[in-house]
């Protein structure tokens, strides 16, 4: 049986087949403002993307996501609590079954709605590939979502899930900016940890925006709408897909601002 988020194949089970699920960098967490440690050195993110870099969106039947040509140092993040350069390659989001919950970090045990990942890769490796499993491999920008107005930029994916219902399913998405999706501060949490999803490679060099961006009910609704499973399977609605968060076992998180 392949991993997913039901009772038989979800988050506890997943330690059957990959064992590092209980290893000493696990994400997601439970980010907890007044035990993390300011850090004054930890630089401002430079998040630079090239719209034209963005080339489809894909239901990979665990999220969807948008993916990006990362054969250059067109989209890319530097700076932040990361040495050199890393290539923006997708964005996909964790969401709930209903809007009282859905992301995977929490701060102090409070749950959002939904968790936008831009997943970054390390060019001092040859490609995602090589740099996943390595300790400074991967960055992820992580990014709450709360409920309040229409996003009007977010709405721009969620008009093309006629065309990604189902697993599998992937269309080309041209022109798509993902800086559009980021709150307007960049303050962030930084910690050591891992991939939310199998095979939780410890490569992640977590970077948590504390500011979040906003989702109307409706649009939260429409995430539900897609599909776990595949054309001519038993419909399965997408919605629960996240991890917990994990015991930090000594992690200090470090913020980029005095709170
Ligand atoms: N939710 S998340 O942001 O932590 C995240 C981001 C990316 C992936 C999963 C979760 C992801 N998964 C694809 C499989 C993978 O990209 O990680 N492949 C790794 C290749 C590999 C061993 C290299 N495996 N060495
Ligand atoms: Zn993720």
């Amino acid at each position: 049986m392949s991993w997913g988020y039901a009772e038989d194949n979800g988050p506890d089970k997943w330690a059957v087949n990959f064992t590092v699920a209980n290893g000493p960098r696990q994400s997601p967490i439970d980010i907890v403002p007044g035990a993390a440690s300011y850090d004054a050195a930890l630089k401002p993110l430079s998040l630079k993307y090239d719209p034209s870099t963005c080339m489809d969106i894909l239901n990979n039947g665990h999220s969807f996501q948008v993916t990006y040509l990362d054969d250059s140092n067109r989209s890319t993040l530097t700076n932040g609590p990361i040495t050199g350069v890393y290539r923006l390659k997708q964005f996909h989001f964790h969401w709930g079954s209903e809007d009282k919950c859905g992301s995977e970090h929490t701060v102090s045990g409070k749950k959002f709605p939904a968790e936008l990942h831009l997943v970054h890769w390390n060019t001092k490796y040859a490609s995602f590939g090589e740099a996943a499993d390595k300790p400074d491999g991967l960055a992820v920008v992580g990014v709450f979502l709360k409920i309040g107005d229409k996003n009007d930029k977010l709405q721009k994916l969620l008009d093309a899930f006629g065309s990604i219902k189902c697993k599998g399913k992937q269309c080309s998405f041209p022109g798509f900016d993902p800086a559009t999706l980021l709150p307007g501060s960049l303050d962030y949490w930084t910690y050591d940890g891992s991939l939310t999803t199998p095979p939780l490679l410890e490569s992640v060099t977590w970077i948590v925006c504390r500011e979040e961006i906003s989702v109307s009910s409706e649009q939260m609704s429409k995430f539900r709408s897609l599909l776990f499973s595949a054309e001519g399977e038993a419909e399965c609605f997408m919605m629960g897909n996240y991890r917990p968060p994990q015991p930090t076992k000594g992690r200090v998180v470090r913020a980029s601002f005095k709170q």
